[in-house]
């Protein structure tokens, strides 16, 4: 493994309009609108994130619960155990969007915040709402659901990146009080709690916290609670005996799934992604960033190979992961449902963020194809062009009658619903989102990897001398990348530029004089010796027809489209009702469309056919099989990310493929 040197968050320009767009959306709608629904105002419909009457649908009352924690208000705790993390999820959203431009309102309503989360906090640096306010005597002691250790993640990042963005402290110190008050009570010391929370989060946290401070206390916390996971797989079911020993009121005890929550088994066994897939890839960021810095082989080598089976065998073509609403779970390999998935926004966030971490230790740039994926697809998906709407899970196939009448897809939304009882995907997608500049580049010791084709400027440093990097990019017919590198030293820089599998036909000119574009790892390498160079890199855009593998029984026989970065579906809208009758038989070309709801996209036509149905079929349910009829229909794809933006309808990536019909 090479030497880890600390990387610390990339300052990154971005002025790409793509992501710009995004960026005023938080800014403008999510971080106002999600504030209204913290604070339970406005008139804002919560559903429920799938058919379960036991969801708290009735408010958010994340606000509410901190006052009451706080000894501001009376009352009793409302909403899930985690509730809690929604606050520290806006918050950095806040603070993201204030790391690229100032705004004294927003910081004034962070600080109030800080005030009530300091108020809210108990003098041991405990914070979870719902124990502080209703069940104080089960403080760490049903921690395969109690998220407290999961929530305390979400603040440490809060307030990493409140520290990155205005330079205070004063969210970081609420932030390793908590940490203190868990170094207290978890470890292998006698009397202490020698175990892990039921969800994965405070780890990877401790990874940033390590990366931030460069205090390696936070990493060997963080290796602890990976270490310590599945070590006694009856952990999480001992401690309700042990409620119920010393006759301690707990309400339910349910039998443990230990599968579902990764504890098993060691972490560095687990060599397949099994159980919660949030939880799983959250886990799985942490081992290797806690690997990479330990450097601690066995650990990276084994997130590595979940990341393997994931990408490899049980990720869905958009980047979204989890097979089952069971569980929000992974099932098997290749088992990759369209219409029953889970795809959970937040997986997706997972997953990017755990593939940008593996690329801190090893260059290749499969990791940075996820990061593409994940973030042009199936991340993006989760939210309307309103920014006001969001998807919990994100399918690959809807159709809207059936989400209304199957039960069994009551979690496949046709539409975006406002808020959730669950609300965890939205203020993940805000805090996000202001923060896709991090993804573009990585910095190691000896290179700087450009991964991303995103408009945007790098400002850095390497061996204390500043250099610049800044690339720009125009994806019409054919692709156009101009990079400019400056640097105040003559010191070399080796600068790796990721050829993605969407380029074709790459001609690199280095200032001025073509080069042979050698790939190494998916990454072409320069050699900036001189103070400034110019790159070009021109290239076709490869429209590809994608094709699942074999052992994918959904999408046998069938195709999805693909453009530079962006997986495509068909929609109802363009396309008429049963969508399933239609196959793509011919020609595919882009064109440039500006809509009024959907703004500057490149479609995608193709020729195609519609299967007719027959009269004979008016009262037949089966038939003996003869050739169907078919009549050309011109077909007409979107860029995934934006389906739903427009009315009602079907919704379907994956289409037959010409011989499908006979
Ligand atoms: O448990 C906290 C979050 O709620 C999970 O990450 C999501 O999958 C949802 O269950
Ligand atoms: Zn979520």
């Amino acid at each position: 493994m090479i030497k880890p040197s600390l990387q610390q968050n990339p300052k990154v320009t971005v002025s790409d309009s793509f992501w710009l767009k995004y960026r005023q959306l938080v800014k403008e709608e999510m971080i106002p609108f999600q504030w209204n629904v913290l604070n339970d105002r406005g008139n804002i419909t919560i559903e429920s994130e799938r058919d379960d009457a036991t969801i708290p649908t009735e408010k958010s009352h994340v606000i509410e619960n901190f006052k009451i924690a706080a000894g501001l208000k009376a009352g009793h705790h409302y909403g899930w155990l985690f509730q809690d993390s929604d606050l520290y999820k806006w918050i950095e959203a806040a603070a993201n969007t204030l790391a690229l431009e100032t705004d004294e309102a927003l910081v004034a309503q962070v600080e109030e915040t800080i005030d009530l989360l300091e108020a809210a906090q108990a003098d041991d640096g405990y914070l979870s709402t719902y124990y502080q306010i209703d069940a104080l005597q089960l403080k760490f002691r049903r921690l395969f659901e109690s998220h407290e250790l999961y929530c305390i993640g979400h603040l440490i990042e809060a307030a990493i990146a409140y520290k990155e963005a205005t330079g205070s402290e004063r969210l970081l110190q609420i932030a390793d009080k908590a940490i203190a008050c868990v170094e207290a009570h978890f470890g292998k010391a006698e009397g202490k709690i020698d175990g892990s929370d039921g969800h994965q989060e405070l780890e990877l946290a401790l990874v940033r916290l390590y990366e931030l401070t460069g205090n390696r206390k936070y990493l060997d916390l963080s290796a602890y609670f990976l270490d310590v996971r599945g070590q006694k797989p009856d952990f999480f079911a001992d401690q309700l005996e042990e409620n119920d020993r010393l006759g301690l009121q707990q309400g339910s005890k349910p039998v443990i799934n230990t599968v579902y929550h990764q504890a098993d088994k060691p972490v560095i066994e687990q060599d397949t992604a099994r159980g919660h897939a949030v939880r799983l890839v959250y886990m799985a960021q942490a081992m290797a960033g806690t690997g990479h810095y330990q450097e601690n082989e066995k650990l990276v080598a084994a997130a590595k190979k979940i990341w393997e089976n994931i990408v490899q065998k049980r990720m869905y073509v958009t980047g979204g992961i989890g097979s089952t609403v069971r569980g929000e779970a992974f099932t098997y390999d290749y088992d990759l449902p369209n219409d029953l998935m889970y795809c959970e926004t937040c997986a997706a966030i997972g997953l990017l963020n755990f593939s940008n971490e593996l690329l801190k230790s090893e260059t290749d740039s499969r990791y940075a194809d996820i990061i593409e994926r994940t973030l042009y697809n199936g991340i993006i998906s989760g939210m309307a062009l309103d920014g006001k709407h969001f998807f919990y899970v994100n399918p690959l196939e809807v159709d809207p009658q059936a989400s209304a009448l199957n039960p069994d897809k009551s979690h496949v939304k046709a539409a975006r619903p406002s808020w959730f009882g669950c609300a965890c995907c939205p203020p993940n997608l805000a805090r996000t989102l202001p923060a896709v500049g991090r993804y573009a580049f990585t910095q190691k010791a000896d290179e700087v990897l450009l991964n991303l084709f995103i408009d945007c400027e790098l400002a850095a440093e390497k061996d204390g001398k500043a250099y610049m990097i800044r690339q720009s990019h125009t994806f019409s017919e054919q692709g156009r990348t101009l990079i400019t590198v400056e640097k105040t030293t003559s010191a070399v820089l080796r600068l790796g530029i990721r050829i993605p599998y969407w380029v074709e036909n790459p001609m690199l000119v280095v200032d001025g004089e073509e080069v042979v574009a050698e790939i190494s790892n998916g990454y072409t390498y320069v050699t900036v010796k001189s103070e400034s160079m110019a790159i070009e890199l021109s290239y076709t855009i490869a429209i590809n027809e994608l094709e699942a593998h074999p052992l994918v029984k959904a999408d046998k026989g069938k195709v999805s489209l693909q453009r530079g970065p962006f997986i495509y579906c068909m929609e109802e809208q363009d396309n008429g009702k049963q969508l399933h009758l239609l196959a793509l038989t011919g020609a595919i070309r882009p064109r440039f469309r500006s809509d009024k709801i959907l703004g500057d996209i490149v479609c995608l036509e193709a020729e195609g056919e519609l299967h007719v149905m027959e009269d004979d079929w008016q009262d037949t349910l089966y038939r003996v099989h003869k050739k169907p009829q078919t009549v050309p229909q011109k077909l007409t794809f979107i860029p995934y990310y934006s389906w739903g933006n427009r009315s009602l309808g079907e919704m379907q990536v994956w289409i037959d493929k010409e011989d499908a019909h006979v």
